[in-house]
C-alpha cells in the first residue's frame, strides 16, 4: 500500500477546468462554486476525507429559473437541423479533449477512481460524443408501404422536450454524457441533478459544455441544479416539463422515480442495481477468466453497476482456481488512486464501508466462507480489503446488490445448473461465460440462456463500449442507453400518411360512403 501525498494538487485541477476562482453564474447552473465561503454541500475526497471544494445548493428560486430558461432555449434548439446540432455536440468533444486530464483527475479526486479509471471516464464521454456527432445525420424513419393505392406513409422522429438527468456519484461524468449528448443532437433541452457526493466534476463538465452553447446563442439549453438531498429530484419527476425523466441509482430509488412518473405519463429511462455474475467452466482459459473477474469485481473498488458480484466455477477447476483468485486479490495495489500503479481506491465515503462491513456479517451468519480481505483497512479515508466470500446456494445475500468489492464465489456441476444460478436473482444487468467451448457459449447467449441485459463471451461484466445498447431487465429497470439506437427514446414519434389521390379509400377494406 502507498502512502505517498496525492501527486496532482486540487488547486491545479480546479484551475486548468477554469472554475477554481470563479463563481458560476446560478442563473444557469443553479450551483455556485464556492471554495472558500460557507456553501453547504461539502465534496470531499474518499481518499483521505480532506474537503475539495463547497458547493451552494440551488434554490427553488434558481430551479425554477433554470428550467424557465432551459425550455425556452429548446424552443429555439428544436428549429436547428441535426447536422448542425451535431456541430455544436462535436466542438463539446473538442473540450472534453483538451480537459481530459484534467477532468479525469478531478473524477479521482472527488470520487475515488484510479487514474486511468477517471481519464476512461472521460473517454466515455469524449466516445459517446463522437457517436452523437455521427448520429446527428441518421436519426431515420422508416418508410412503409401503404395498403391504400395513392397514399404514402413514413415515420418521423421530433424533438421530444426537456429530458431531466438524475445521475449516481459512481459516473459522475459519463453517464450523463450519454443521456445528455444524444438528447442534444435530438434536439432536446437537458437538465441534470447530479450525485451531491459529486459536484465538482458535474460543475466542470456542465461548464465545458456551457461554454460551447454560449458562444452558439444557446446558453442555458443544459442545465445543472445540485441540491443536498431529494428535494430537487422530487421536483423533477413530477414536473410536467419533463417528458422524460432518465435516472441512474438503486433500485429502491428506481421503483419510486418509475411509478411517479407513470402516474403523469412521462417516460423514465432506468438504469438500476445490477448483482452481475461470471461463470467460468471447465475449459476456459483460466488466465483470462483470472483478469476479467479481478478488473470486474476489484475495478472501481466494486462501485460499478457493471462490476462482478458473483462467480460461479465448474467444480473440477474450482479449488485451485479459487486458490488462484485469492493469490491475485493478495497483489492488488490498494491507495491513493492518483498514484501511479494503484488498482484500487477508497469506497465513497463512510456510509459505504458500514454498508460492507453489514454485508460480510450478514454473509457469514448465513454460511458464507470468507477467504480473503474482509476488513476496513486502518488508514485516513473510505478503505476496505477486497474481498472473497465462498458460498452456498440459496445464501440471501448473494440476490442484494452491495456497492464494495464482495465477491461471491460459488460452483456448479452443469452448465445448466450456472445459468440457472446467474438469472436467480432480481437484478438484470451484465453476465459472462468465460468458456472455450462453442456450445457452452451459444447456450449462454441463446433464448434460454442470461436473462441480462448485457451478455459477454470470455470478457468480464463491466467495461461496457458506448456503441451497444446499455442497459438490463427485471430489477435493473429495463432502460437502454448509450448506443444502439437508444437516442430514439429522446425523441417523439409521428407516424405520417399522406393522400395525393383523388379517392378516400378506407384501411381495413372498411366502406363508409355517405
Ligand atoms: C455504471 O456503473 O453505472 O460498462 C455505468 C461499464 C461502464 C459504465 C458503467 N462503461 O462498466
Amino acid at each position: 500500500m502507498s502512502d505517498s501525498a496525492v501527486s496532482v494538487s486540487v488547486s491545479q485541477v480546479l484551475s486548468s477546468l477554469g472554475i477554481a476562482d470563479a463563481l458560476l453564474p446560478g442563473a444557469w447552473a443553479g450551483a455556485a462554486l464556492d471554495l472558500l465561503g460557507d456553501g453547504v454541500i461539502e465534496s470531499r475526497n474518499p481518499a483521505d476525507g480532506s474537503v475539495i471544494g463547497r458547493v451552494s445548493p440551488c434554490t427553488d428560486e434558481q430551479y425554477e429559473v433554470v428550467v424557465a430558461r432551459a425550455q425556452a432555449q429548446f424552443e429555439r434548439w428544436r428549429l436547428i437541423p441535426a447536422p448542425r446540432r451535431g456541430e455544436i455536440v462535436r466542438q463539446m468533444a473538442e473540450g472534453f479533449r483538451k480537459h481530459k486530464v484534467a477532468l479525469g483527475h478531478l473524477v479521482s479526486l472527488e470520487v475515488g477512481k484510479v487514474a486511468s479509471e477517471g481519464a476512461g471516464e472521460v473517454q466515455e464521454t469524449i466516445d459517446i460524443a463522437d457517436f452523437a456527432v455521427g448520429l446527428s445525420r441518421q436519426l431515420y424513419g422508416l418508410a412503409m408501404h401503404s395498403e391504400r393505392p395513392g397514399h404514402r406513409m413514413y415515420e418521423q422522429w421530433h424533438p421530444l422536450g426537456l429530458i431531466s438527468v438524475i445521475t449516481a456519484f459512481n459516473f459522475p461524468n459519463a453517464v450523463w454524457a450519454w443521456n445528455a449528448l444524444l438528447a442534444c443532437v435530438c434536439g432536446d433541452g437537458v437538465v441534470w441533478k447530479p450525485s451531491h457526493k459529486a459536484p465538482l466534476t458535474a460543475i466542470a463538465t456542465h461548464r465545458i459544455c456551457e461554454e460551447v452553447l454560449a458562444a452558439h446563442g444557446f446558453s442555458g439549453l443544459f442545465g445543472l441544479v445540485i441540491g443536498k438531498n431529494r428535494a430537487h429530484a422530487e421536483k423533477m419527476i413530477r414536473d410536467h416539463r419533463f417528458p422524460l425523466v432518465s435516472a441512474t441509482g438503486s433500485t429502491n430509488m428506481g421503483r419510486h422515480i418509475g411509478t411517479v412518473v407513470a402516474e403523469r405519463f412521462g417516460r423514465s429511462l432506468l438504469e438500476l442495481g445490477g448483482n452481475n455474475a461470471i461463470i467460468v467452466t471447465k475449459d476456459a482459459d483460466l488466465d483470462l477468466a483470472l483478469r476479467g473477474i479481478t478488473f470486474g469485481a476489484v475495478g472501481t473498488a466494486g462501485q460499478r453497476c457493471t462490476s462482478t458480484r458473483r462467480v460461479y466455477l465448474q467444480e473440477s477447476i474450482a479449488a485451485e482456481f479459487t486458490a488462484r483468485l485469492v493469490k491475485a486479490y493478495g497483489q492488488v495495489r490498494i491507495g491513493d488512486p492518483l498514484q501511479p500503479g494503484t488498482l484500487m481506491g477508497p469506497l465513497i465515503d463512510n456510509d459505504a464501508v458500514r454498508c460492507f462491513e453489514e454485508a460480510i456479517i450478514t454473509a457469514v451468519a448465513q454460511g458464507g466462507r470468507v477467504l480473503c480481505g474482509g476488513k476496513r483497512i486502518d488508514r485516513p479515508g473510505s478503505y476496505v480489503e477486497p474481498t472473497i466470500i465462498a458460498i452456498q446456494e440459496g445464501m440471501a445475500i448473494v440476490k442484494e446488490e452491495t456497492f464494495a468489492p464482495i465477491l461471491y464465489v460459488g460452483t456448479f456441476k452443469t452448465l445448466d445448473d450456472a445459468i440457472r444460478m446467474q438469472n436467480d436473482v432480481p437484478q438484470g444487468l451484465s453476465s459472462s461465460i468465460f468458456t472455450t467451448n462453442f456450445q457452452s457459449a451459444e447456450q449462454f447467449l441463446s433464448a434460454v440462456g442470461s436473462d441480462c441485459g448485457i451478455a459477454n463471451v470470455n470478457i468480464g461484466t463491466s467495461g461496457a463500449e458506448i456503441g451497444g445498447a446499455f442497459g438490463g431487465d427485471k430489477e435493473t429497470g429495463g432502460g437502454r442507453e448509450a448506443g444502439s439506437d437508444c437516442w430514439k427514446q429522446y425523441m417523439r414519434r409521428q407516424t405520417c400518411t399522406l393522400n395525393y389521390s383523388k379517392e378516400l379509400p378506407l384501411a381495413q377494406g372498411v366502406n363508409f360512403d355517405i
